[in-house]
């Protein structure tokens, strides 16, 4: 591969990307943080042909499988309750051996239908669960969340707290990117900023944009900072 000309990056020159260091001491200070509350699959509502597996490697022993065929098959979290409305991070704890498709539908919006990459292998061979972080917007109070054509469902965890999301690295090319990827590696990265904006970057986090490539649009970050000793590399 030859040196690209422009100061666009490139996923293989990814020690020489360090062009803009976030720092906004304070912003992450959020004194409110819930802490997380965990939601074992096992315990919610099952509808159709979802079913209880047990495994050892399982949260609680347990999992949910059969996601698949449309809303009728599916696990119905009924009862997530908050203190205050606002945007909170899904942590979807999930066994996959290949990419698969998740559907969600967040009280009555409109269901959102997104990839989630290979967790490894099965629970009974030995395999962990995968997790998975998305944002949502929560109502006050009580809050329902349903799972449908979906891999094995583990748990859930809902939090606050921006910090519970590990930081990660972000692709996102123009020309081989979708967003219906997950934007976790060079080949499942996103195609527009908007899935960047759409994304609460934490402390530690990079984002890789690929060489070359021509980006459209307004790169958004607001109220997103790094920390000291782990700034947000783009
Ligand atoms: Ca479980």
């Amino acid at each position: 591969m030859h040196e690209p000309l422009n100061m666009l990056l490139s996923f293989s020159h990814i020690k020489k990307v360090c062009l803009i260091i976030f720092f906004i001491p304070g912003l992450l200070n959020n004194s409110s943080a819930q802490a997380d509350q965990v939601f074992e699959a096992e315990a919610a509502v099952l509808t159709g042909t979802a079913i209880i597996a047990n495994c050892s490697n399982a949260s609680g022993g347990q999992m949910i499988k059969d996601i698949s065929n449309g809303v009728a098959n599916a696990v119905l979290f009924k009862d997530i309750s908050v203190p205050q409305a606002g945007d909170y991070f899904i942590t979807v704890s999930y066994y996959a051996t290949n990419q698969r498709k998740m559907t969600y539908q967040m009280n009555d919006k409109v269901a959102t239908t997104f990839s989630v990459p290979a967790s490894g292998v099965w629970c009974y061979q030995g395999g962990v669960p995968g997790d998975y972080t998305f944002q949502e917007s929560f109502g006050e109070g009580v809050n329902e969340l349903i799972f449908y054509d979906s891999p094995i469902i583990d748990k859930i965890v809902i939090s606050s707290d921006t910090a519970a999301r590990q930081s990660s690295a972000f692709y996102i090319s123009s020309t081989t990117g979708n967003d219906d990827f997950n934007g976790s590696s060079p080949a499942m990265a996103w195609r527009t900023l908007e899935k960047v904006n759409a994304l609460s970057l934490v402390p530690g986090d990079s984002l890789f944009f690929k060489a070359g490539d021509t980006f459209v649009g307004k790169l958004e970050i607001v109220n997103e900072g790094g920390l000291p000793d782990k700034p947000i590399l783009i």
